[in-house]
């Protein structure tokens, strides 16, 4: 019950809470005692249920567009502070959210038993010594397996799931920061992920960059762009019974309309104007089995189209704010466009830019986490001359070593290798030890 004691009390004599299923009976007993009549009638919304005006009479009511949501509409547009806001804490959140999964991977890999519930009590308490941090916004969900298949799941503390590596586990993490309110849903997988697995995170995180990168007019709804988040599960004849995305408040509800993105109804009657801050979170759930989502908040901002056909104003959403790393062992990169490619890569290179440099210092384990979680793990050129790739065994007569780090008894380095030109930046993963590698010119061979 969501009315608890403290709310009653507060309320005190002046509300009554009856049970929900005697509302419609209640509403027809106010017009036959004759305290709702035709010149004394009920205030509805316009988005009230049929139902409710059957109930009251259609003469005993009198229907208009709500003040409140006209106010909620003019609230979800953030200003220049709270949109710097979204963007910083989201930075410091990244931190904490690298520190945790660098933990929990170490844990998994050395065997340290943990279940749903136990995870969640240390993120709460890494997020805790940030500055300005406030207190979840709901409370975090970790769901492994096939509980990771049920959309609203939430573990119970006695009787949870155990995590393990060779399963998926997805992550729904939100707080309240005194900037803004986070809501990131990442799926991980510390072992090797099936074809399917992979196959289906793929399609979501097309899916997801679909909207990441749309450019559509100014007042275009919610409803009119879900369907390109979806299509590309439609190839493989699979979809989401959930929203694509939902408002999200400045240090108030993760949950905040009136936009949204998704087939409802509502959203198709509220325009997405520079400003708005929203979800983007396709997933897809295998029943019994494993559950996927990619989730990060958005801001919808405006953008120079080379052209304004009908003086719309074009906007392009949107500005990922998001900072936390999307675990490449689950991509199947055939089906990924150069774009999308690229995509994977920038967003990569930019978390390890912002969220880096706040782990420097601090937390030698989660920095060298964030480096693998965000090392290029696709073939694209990354700029003039240079190919990023991830390769097994190497043999460089010449290479510079940049940096190295060692992690599950393999050693990851970012060389530049001078071969035939042009230079090539490429992650190695190899047999040695960390310290027989230091950086600078170095002949590795494995
Ligand atoms: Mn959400």
């Amino acid at each position: 019950m969501q009315v608890d004691d403290a709310v009653t009390a507060h309320l005190g004599q002046d509300v009554e809470v009856r049970p929900y299923e005697e509302f419609l009976s209640y509403l027809e007993d106010l017009v036959g005692t004759g305290l709702v009549k035709k010149d004394q009638p009920v205030l509805l919304g316009d988005k009230t249920s049929l139902a409710v005006v059957h109930a009251l009479g259609e003469e005993n009511v009198v229907t208009v567009p709500s003040p409140v949501a006209a106010m909620a509409a003019m609230k979800a547009i953030t200003n220049s502070t709270e949109i710097e806001g979204f963007r910083q804490y989201h930075i410091r959140d990244g931190a904490a959210l690298a520190r945790y999964f660098a933990w929990l991977e170490e844990q998994l890999h050395n065997g340290v038993v943990l279940d749903e519930s136990q995870r969640s009590d240390k993120l709460e308490e890494l997020r805790s010594e940030l500055d300005l941090f406030r207190g979840l916004s709901f409370t975090t969900i970790f769901s492994t397996g096939p509980n990771a298949a049920i959309i609203h799941y939430s573990p119970d503390p006695q009787n949870c799931a155990i995590i393990k590596k060779d399963q998926v586990l997805m992550s729904q993490t939100c707080c309240q920061y005194f900037d803004g309110t986070t809501d990131v849903t990442g799926t991980w997988h510390f072992g090797t992920p099936s074809e399917e697995e992979k196959r289906a995170l793929t399609r979501v995180l097309q899916g997801h960059i679909a909207i990441d990168t749309a450019v559509f007019p100014t007042e275009t709804t919610g409803y009119a762009i879900d369907s390109w988040a979806r299509r590309y599960l439609w190839k493989d004849g699979l979809d989401y019974r959930h929203g694509t995305g939902h408002g999200v408040g400045h240090f108030l509800n993760v949950h905040e309309g009136p936009q949204g993105i998704g087939t409802r109804i509502a959203y198709n009657s509220s325009g997405l104007k520079a400003g708005m801050t929203m979800s983007n979170e396709p997933g897809y759930y295998a029943d019994g089995k494993w559950g996927i989502r990619i989730e990060s908040v958005v801001v919808v901002r405006e953008i120079e189209t080379p052209n304004n056909f009908g003086k719309f104003g074009y906007l392009r959403s949107f500005e990922r704010v998001t900072m936390c790393p999307i675990q490449t062992s689950l991509i199947n990169l055939s089906p990924l466009t150069l774009e999308e490619k690229k995509w994977l890569n920038e967003y990569h290179a930019e978390v390890e830019s912002k969220v880096g440099p706040l782990l420097e210092g601090k937390d030698a384990c989660a920095l060298a986490w964030l480096k693998i979680k965000c090392d290029t793990a696709c073939l694209i050129p990354l700029g003039r001359g240079s190919l990023a790739r991830r390769v097994e065994q190497v043999v460089f007569v010449s290479i510079y070593v940049q940096e190295c780090y060692c992690r599950y008894g393999h050693l990851y380095c970012r060389v530049f290798a001078r071969q035939s030109p042009p230079w090539f930046l490429i992650a190695v993963k190899s047999r040695h030890q960390c310290a027989s590698v230091p950086t600078g010119h170095a002949g590795l061979t494995d």
